[in-house]
């Protein structure tokens, strides 16, 4: 069939419910990977070794300008799976449940299993276990902590609630951490979906990145330490808010960082080692799934989308780990690919993570629920070269960016009436170096910016 017309095709499902019963409904395979920042080759960084994550974007689309819309694990994730934007009072935290959506929504999980699909979530979808009571089987791998350690002296400190290392270097077999566990158990789910001949949503939670950076040595030997840098900026710029500062707790909680102040080069250079490590480990459990999905032959009916869930740091500003507004902790991967897109292409255009759930009702062909405060993205997945979006909001606690083209605008709303602002312009200055906001010169462009990001704000509840 001409290409073209099946994205005609597509088109009309999507606009056109009547449709949905002349062609089969489509599976999705939606893998998430935790803390994954968009540091792979496809984004024009060439030492991180993903090939298989690479593979996966040259048969599909890749966003470059995809983002989070609250850059920290259970928040991040509730909104994406409610179709809702986080406010000053929903979605804040790391531990932010689903309910906070509040009544009226109709999660991801209620849509798919209303539509006759089947529904399963294979480890880390939301941050809290059993946040969605919706799914038809939500699977966990099991281990006396979450950090699933394998050196004896870290189990012993973690199980004692004791710090231990921020990452693990041993020769071991993949088998024995969460992520293959969670690779093994989708690929026996394929299998079975695919006798059983059920439509699916099998979403996949990856854990690593996320800390403690655990992965097997010979992850770890793909890389030499040597070469790897630290990134060009790795202070805070002097510019900037210092609200827009925090301590990275999340790493200084591990054995041997240091509690206070910056993290000697070469710790910091075996900390960036170790994050590609586990990328590189996570990469190898996600090219077992597709190639389970390809020799199942189950591909051409399926849409694969991978995404992360927020950015993260690797000393970036002097920074390490998600929780601020800049940039590297917004940013996401996000790669779609599905049998009728064009293969091996890159958009512009932006994304955010709220736009999945309405982008994944018009590609299985379901009437959007009224609640979704995102927008499809399925105009970008068949005309990639075109800019359809070119704006994002996001927030970590009082801090609200507005991204509108290549302008990225913070501001922070503080007692008394106080108000902190950030700006910078990604056409000169992308590693966000020098604050633009006080300047004179870029006061009618801070104006008009916080105007756009109120505006913004009353689109939605
Ligand atoms: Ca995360």
């Amino acid at each position: 069939m001409n290409k073209w017309f099946l994205y005609a095709l597509l088109l009309i499902f999507a606009f056109d419910g009547s449709a949905q019963n002349q062609q089969p409904l489509k599976n999705v395979l939606f893998i998430m990977v935790d803390d994954l920042r968009p540091e792979l080759k496809i984004y024009g960084q060439s030492h991180i070794k993903s090939p298989n994550i690479d593979a996966l974007a040259s048969e599909g689309i890749t966003f470059n300008r995809a983002y989070c819309n609250v850059p920290v694990c259970g928040a991040s994730r509730a909104s994406l799976l409610s179709g809702i934007r986080p406010t000053a009072t929903r979605f804040l935290k790391y531990n932010a449940s689903i309910d906070e959506a509040g009544s009226g929504t109709q999660n991801i999980v209620e849509f798919f299993n209303s539509r006759g699909y089947k529904t399963i979530s294979n480890n880390k979808i939301t941050h809290l276990k059993n946040d969605i009571k919706d799914w038809d089987e939500e699977w966990h791998p099991k281990d006396v902590t979450w950090r699933n350690y394998q050196d004896p002296l870290n189990r012993t400190l973690d199980q004692n609630k004791k710090p231990a290392a921020a990452y693990e270097r041993l020769e071991i077999d993949d088998s024995v951490y969460f992520d293959a566990q969670t690779a093994d158990k989708t690929i026996d789910d394929l299998k079975k979906l695919k006798s059983e001949k059920s439509n699916f949503f099998l979403a996949v939670g990856f854990v690593k990145p996320h800390l403690p950076f655990t992965a097997p040595k010979k992850y770890w030997d793909l890389y030499d330490i040597d070469s790897i840098q630290l990134p060009k900026h790795s202070t805070f710029p002097t510019t900037a808010p210092a609200i827009a500062k925090h301590s990275w707790g999340e790493l200084r909680h591990y054995k041997d960082i240091p509690k206070k102040g910056p993290i000697p080069e070469q710790l910091a250079k075996t900390l960036i080692h170790a994050y590609f490590a586990s990328v590189s480990f996570v990469d190898a459990q996600i090219g077992r799934i597709i190639n389970a999905l390809d020799d199942l032959e189950l591909r051409d009916n399926t849409i694969v989308v991978l995404v992360g869930d927020h950015g993260w740091s690797l000393s970036e500003h002097g920074l390490w780990a998600k929780h601020s507004n800049f940039e590297v902790a917004l940013q996401v991967p996000l790669i779609i690919s599905g049998p009728e897109f064009p293969e091996n292409k890159k958009t512009n255009s932006i994304a955010e993570l709220v736009d999945l759930y309405p982008t994944l009702c018009d590609l299985t062909q379901g009437e959007k629920p009224l609640h979704l405060q995102g927008t499809s993205l399925i105009n970008s997945l068949l005309e990639p070269d075109k800019i359809f979006k070119s704006s994002a909001l996001a927030r970590w606690q009082k801090g609200e960016t507005l991204i509108q083209d290549n302008l990225f605008y913070t501001e922070w709303t503080l007692p008394r009436n106080r108000v902190k602002r950030m700006l910078y312009d990604h056409s000169i200055d992308a590693d966000e170096t020098v604050n633009l906001a006080p300047l004179d010169r870029y006061a009618s462009t801070v104006d008009d910016l916080s105007r756009k990001l109120k505006t913004f704000k009353k689109s939605f509840k």
